[in-house]
């Protein structure tokens, strides 16, 4: 076997990360006893007629076992919090009805998803009201991955998913399935969502908590568990790793730098294995990894850090041993060729606090900021100006595509950086270029992931058109969004 590379240091520049503005809140640790893992339960269909499935989505209040005593009103979908994990396969047609229990108006993005903008995809222009509901239907078109469904009501994104919503969706396909990856949901196959609260007599208080450059929390919690103990009954064990804060970017290793593997990132299966000690994601980044516990015996524990603190315990139990190895090739990515004589597309994240502008300007949800004709490969240049107080990482996320990652400040991207990505963490004073290309007509956001920045206005809008079949697009207002008329 050839010498493996195994990266063993952060790709983001630390000096940066540590550039925190004065709201930031360290991770703390929590005295209180372990508990078993939540691992979220796999959503049922209402029904399936042969290539046709259909979902009930609900967006609900409950009530949660978080700190020891009282219970924390939580929000979740189809839970009292997160959600169940929806699992949907390539090539199957899904409807899906989603359903509005809460007491404000919401919405349901499927972030990842290629589905069609604005309304499918479940931004601000799609609104399900209180006691209401929406149908959707879309053809799963898109290879296997981790992605995830998450409220986008302008500027309620952030403290809704504060309050709870948020649920993994696994996509399946043939072609993943044939490789040697764990795949058991809940048993080798696990979600890891992490997300970051602070709590009040047991209940949570955004406006307390609040900070426009995104809102953090003291404690960590992995899928809605502090001090979280998955049981592993399974020499390998996959995690599909998902950023859910609202702004913590996740610096992950182990206590005992126990090595992993990463085989997917947002979009899908990487094109090689990339072998890591360490691993940094941005908020909304998504990480597929598989840990392979053959060095460890029946009692030992293996911890989750996240920075200095610990986040959650891997407890080996006894498993049969596994010699499966991975290819050293996964998958091939087909990058599609640039489409020639077409100007750099050039889009600029600036400011902190209430000066956060993409493109100098803030959010309007009717006002189209760019067209790109679907088809065409477009370079973006996402500019990071670290433009005040030293700046800070911000996330950039398109709707309705997953793009490549061409350069870093016209470096090689990250090692982990070779596959589909919806999500880039982009550093301050960094220009990170990327192809994008659209396959579908619609309205699309694309904005910063720091969910405080997005809600602020750090958003702007792509209509992804067809010159064959010129659309238009009826374009809520914010006011609209939020006071229906006829309600
Ligand atoms: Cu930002």
């Amino acid at each position: 076997m050839s010498e493996t590379k195994v990266y063993n240091n952060y790709f983001f520049d630390e000096p940066v990360f540590d550039l925190h503005d004065g709201g930031y809140v360290p991770l703390e640790k929590v005295d209180m006893p372990d508990h078993p893992l939540n691992i979220p339960a796999a959503l049922k269909p209402d029904k399936v007629e042969g290539n046709d499935v259909y979902y009930t989505i609900t967006a609900q209040e409950g009530e949660t076992q978080i700190l020891p005593g009282a219970k924390t009103k939580t929000w979740g979908y189809n839970a009292s919090l997160l959600g169940q994990t929806i699992v949907l396969k390539q090539g199957v047609h899904y409807h899906v009805h989603l359903v509005n229990k809460l007491p404000e108006v919401t919405t349901f993005h499927w972030h990842g998803l290629n589905v069609t903008g604005p309304i499918v995809d479940g931004g601000p222009h799609a609104p399900v009201y209180p006691g209401g509901s929406r149908d959707i239907d879309f053809t799963l078109d898109q290879p296997a991955q981790t992605d995830w469904i998450h409220p986008h009501p302008c500027p309620n994104t952030a403290r809704q998913v504060w309050n709870g919503l948020a649920a993994a969706v696994v996509v399946t396909d043939d072609e993943e399935a044939k490789l040697p990856f764990p795949r058991n949901y809940g048993v080798d196959d696990i979600p890891i969502i992490l997300q970051d609260r602070s709590y009040h007599d047991n209940q949570l208080d955004y406006k307390k908590d609040y900070d426009i450059d995104g809102t953090l929390g003291k404690y960590a919690l992995v899928n809605g568990t502090i001090n979280g103990v998955f049981d592993v009954t399974t020499q390998r064990v996959r995690l599909r790793i998902l950023n859910g804060s609202d702004r913590r970017e996740w610096r992950l290793h182990f206590d005992d730098d126990h090595g992993f593997t990463q085989i997917a990132s947002d979009g899908g299966t990487l094109p090689e294995p990339v072998r890591l000690t360490k691993l940094m994601l941005t908020c909304a980044e998504r990480a597929e990894v598989i840990l392979d516990f053959g060095d460890k015996k029946p009692g030992d524990v293996v911890t989750l850090m996240s920075d200095d603190m610990p986040i959650m315990k891997f407890k080996i139990g006894q498993y049969v041993p596994d010699d499966v190895k991975l290819p050293e090739h996964l998958t091939t990515i087909d990058a599609p060729e640039v489409t020639p004589g077409l100007p750099v597309t050039r889009t600029v994240m600036s400011g902190m606090d209430d000066q956060v502008r993409l493109d100098g300007k803030l959010f309007d949800m009717q006002r189209i900021d760019r067209r790109q004709k679907i088809g065409d490969t477009v370079l973006w240049d996402v500019v990071n100006t670290n433009d005040m107080d030293g700046g800070m990482i911000h996330p950039f996320h398109m709707h309705g595509c997953q793009f490549l990652v061409i350069s870093r400040n016209g470096k090689e991207p990250y090692p982990n950086e070779h596959g589909w990505k919806d999500t880039v963490g982009v550093n301050a004073g960094e220009t990170v270029r990327i192809a994008v290309q659209f396959t579908k007509f619609g309205v699309y956001m694309y904005h910063c992931h720091i969910l405080e920045h997005e809600d602020t206005g750090m958003m702007a809008q792509i209509e992804a058109y067809d010159p064959n079949h010129e659309h238009k697009y009826h374009l809520l207002s914010m006011d609209e969004m939020n006071h229906p008329k006829n309600k």
